[in-house]
Formats: structure tokens, sequence, C-alpha cells
């Protein structure tokens, strides 16, 4: 497979093969019920819904969905619509989740429920592709909203779903560049001394799939001018696939920064449970709702 470059290409590999189920909880937003109708007329998935359907069919009327006929499964509140949505993922009924109007910790936990939740590889991440030009290409970035202030072990984690992913998505040996403040070790900000650990364990074959370096500052991750400009000789350096960032603070704000400044095309989901799951924000757009699902169709 080659490498997909593009959001358009992660829309027609969704469209491939059957629409797979998503079940989706508590979807009373119009964004989400805008996206999923969307996502169902494209042939990616069939949408079965977790809510009350009294506010759902309102919403579709007042959005005019007059085509969309999702099935609805009626929940009295927003956790047992969490609760059964998950349940509908694990029994293998739905190939995919995502998240409606829900607060994201109450959705997170039913996850991670340890009865009924999703857990599948040691760590679940959040992981968030976006599309940049010159030369088009994706770029992941990871983790912006699951994982608050991961250790040195949990990074580990980390790093290893975003490659996972890079490799679905046709990237067979993607660049990692762990990012800090500085490239340079110091022993003042630890995450320059985690990205070096990290570097290391590549290079010492620990970690595998990918190529590894760090501490990268942003600019010397993406650019190839600004590694050149600080002399950094590295195989990543200005061509990285794949963003560690080093904790949530950071994620959070480069990937609003990517969304709502740069106007960059973005699609996210959570990795490392049993399914893809859609997890955005009701600040995301509805084109990054929809991103979201096609790329979680693409990797159902
Ligand atoms: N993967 C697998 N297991 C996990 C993970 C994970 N990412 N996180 C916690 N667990 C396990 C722990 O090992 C433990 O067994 C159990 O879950 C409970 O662990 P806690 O007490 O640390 O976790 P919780 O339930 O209090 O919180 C987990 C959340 C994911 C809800 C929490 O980390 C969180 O709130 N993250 C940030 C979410 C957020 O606000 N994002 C907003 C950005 S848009």
């Amino acid at each position: 497979m080659s490498p997909v470059t593009s959001i358009r290409q992660v829309h027609a590999l969704a469209k491939q093969g059957t629409p797979r189920t998503i079940a989706v909880a508590c979807p009373h937003d119009d964004d989400v019920l805008l996206s999923l109708d969307r996502a169902t007329t494209a042939g990616m998935v069939r949408p079965l819904l977790f809510g009350r359907h009294a506010v759902i069919e309102s919403l579709c009327a007042k959005l005019h969905l007059d085509a969309f006929r999702p099935e609805i499964v009626e929940c009295a509140d927003d956790a047992s619509g969490v609760e059964l949505a998950v349940r509908t993922v694990r029994s293998g009924e739905a190939q995919m989740l995502m998240k409606g109007l829900v607060s994201t910790g109450t959705f997170l936990k039913g996850i991670l429920n340890k009865e009924f939740g999703l857990r599948d590889r040691p760590l679940l991440s959040h992981v968030a592709v976006f599309e940049t030009a010159d030369p088009q290409r994706l770029v992941i970035f990871t983790d912006v909203a699951m994982n608050i202030a991961p250790d040195l072990a949990q990074k580990l984690q980390i790093l290893e779903n975003a490659v996972g992913l890079a490799h679905r998505l046709g990237i067979e040996r993607p660049k990692v560049a762990v990012i800090a403040a500085v490239e340079t070790v110091n022993a003042e900000m630890p995450a320059t001394l985690d990205a070096a650990a990290l570097a290391k364990m590549a290079e010492r074959g620990q970690i595998k799939g990918c190529v590894v370096d760090g501490p990268l500052a942003l600019d010397n991750a993406l650019s190839v001018e600004a590694a050149r400009h600080k002399g950094i000789v590295s195989p990543v350096a200005g061509l990285a696939d794949v963003l560690l960032l080093p904790d949530i603070e950071a994620g959070n704000v480069l990937y609003k920064a990517i969304g709502l400044v740069a106007k960059c095309p973005l699609a996210a989901v959570i990795v490392g449970a049993s399914a893809p799951v859609v997890l955005t924000s009701r600040a995301d757009s509805g084109e990054t709702k929809f991103n979201s699902i096609a790329l979680a169709a693409a990797i159902s």
C-alpha cells in the first residue's frame, strides 16, 4: 500500500467495503448529526444512536435531515447512553464508537470500564492527523486529549499506538520526532530527558517499525530549513511523520492552533481500544468530525 498523503484519500479508504456500524453515545448535537448524515450518505457508516429519541428527532427536523433515518436506542441519561454504546461495540454489533454531547471524562471512563469497556492494548491514546502542503502529506500527532501527563513508559505506549496508525495509513517506517521546547538535552526540562531516552531505545532496537529522534523542537521536526539552520543532523528532523508531544497541554494547544489558526484539515481517533473511537470536542468543526469518522472507518 502506498502512503496515504491526504484527508481526501482517507475518505476514499473509508468508502471501501460495506459501511461499518458506528455506535454513537448521546448524539444530541447539530454537528454530530450533520457529520453522521454526511458519512452515511457517503457509504462509510451505518449509525446506531444511543440517546433521547425526541431530542434527536427534533434536531434532525431542525437541520432538515429528511433522508437520515438512523436506528435509535432510547437512553434515559448520558451514563446509560455511553454504557450501551460501548457494550454494543464490545459485543461486535458495531465496529466503531463515537462521542456525542457528553463530557469527555464520562465517555472515556466508559471505554476504560473494567467490566464492559474496550481496553485492548495496555494504554489507549488519542491520535490526531493533519494534512500539510508542500509536499502534501499527513502528519500524526499525539496525545492531545486522553493521557494527561504521560511518564516515559506511557510515552512509549503512546508512540507505539501512533506508529500502528502510521502503518495502517501505509507509512511503512514512520519518522517519529519526540517534541520538546529545545533540541538539546537539558536536565531542567524533563521532556528532553524522556525524548533522549526514547531515541536511544529506538537506536538499540527496543522500539521497532519506525525511526525515532529527539528531543526536537516543533520547527526542526517539521521544517528541513529550520533543522538545517540549527545544524541538526538527523534522519527525522524536518521530515517527521509522527510528533510525540510531551503532555496534554502541549498537544491540545497544537491541535487547536492547527485547526483554528492554520485551518489545516484535521481528523482524530482514539487507538489501542478493541475498535476505533471518534472523540472530537464540541469546538471541533463539522468537517473535523466528518474527517474523524472517515479515519475511524478507514482503519476499522
Ligand atoms: N489507557 C488504558 N487504561 C487507562 C488509561 C488509558 N489511557 N487511563 C487510565 N487507565 C486505567 C488505569 O490504569 C486504571 O486502571 C483506571 O483506568 C483508572 O485510572 P485513573 O484513575 O488514572 O483514570 P480515571 O478514570 O480517573 O481517568 C482516566 C481519564 C482518561 C478519564 C483521564 O485521564 C482524563 O480525564 N483524561 C483527560 C480527558 C480530557 O479531559 N480531555 C479533554 C481534552 S479535549
